[in-house]
């Protein structure tokens, strides 16, 4: 059996293990758990992942792996997406935890109750303040470091562009200006320049990696 991956339509964190796979050109499956209908929540659900929350992997060795960034990890293990010294794969976590605690947190949401459910927007106004201002730091810290390479770490593309680029460049979708980080803007290019790249619009069950 080939990878299992359980996901939701437009989730920046979805798509990560989503477009590692099908870069690496890895078959896999694809079941949609429907976030918006509470199916994570379903007692059916729960026994796959406990946790109740998408992406969930099951491996082609039957292992269960939760965590979008952990997923990748694992994905890129001998492959051209893991850096390839001790140094530089620390250096990729470093990026790929910064994601997790000082990004997502913060576009996940407002882009949540601002382009997934707009008809939240007008009551969560003061939440998505608080969030587009709790990013800025973050991005700009990002910005900051892109300004003088081309992709997160030097030796190259890898999954911590892939980490990074799962939620930030989807920024305006939570009314955050991409024209405000401008080598960001730059990177994201660069990534969906890379070989294979697949747009998270593309992301359903019915594309498979070995169709691209
Ligand atoms: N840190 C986790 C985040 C997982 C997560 O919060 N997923 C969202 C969708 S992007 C979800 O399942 N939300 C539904 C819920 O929490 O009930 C990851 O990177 O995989």
């Amino acid at each position: 059996m080939p990878h299992h991956l359980y996901a939701c339509l437009g989730s920046g964190n979805c798509f990560k293990p989503w477009l590692a796979m099908n870069q690496l050109g890895i078959p896999f499956d694809m079941t949609l758990v429907d976030v918006l209908a509470g199916e994570q929540k379903s007692p059916a659900y729960l026994e796959i992942n406990p946790l109740g929350v998408v992406p969930f992997m099951k491996t082609d060795t039957d292992a269960s792996i939760g965590e979008s960034n952990a997923m990748l990890w694992y994905l890129a293990e001998n492959t051209a997406l893991m850096p390839p010294t001790a140094d530089l794969r620390a250096r990729a976590l470093q990026w790929m935890f910064f994601e997790q605690s000082k990004l997502e947190p913060f576009i996940s949401p407002a882009r949540f109750v601002t382009t997934i459910l707009p008809e939240m927007r007008a009551e969560r106004a003061d939440d998505i303040a608080t969030w587009q201002t709790a990013v800025l730091p973050g991005l700009a810290r990002l910005d900051q470091h892109l300004s003088n390479t081309t992709f997160v770490l030097p030796s190259g593309y890898s999954i911590a562009d892939i980490a990074l680029f799962g939620y930030v460049h989807v920024m305006e979708e939570a009314g955050l200006a991409l024209a405000d980080h401008p080598s960001v803007h730059r990177w994201i290019e660069a990534v969906q320049q890379t070989d294979g790249f697949v747009s998270l619009q593309h992301m359903t069950p019915e594309y498979k990696a070995s169709a691209a």
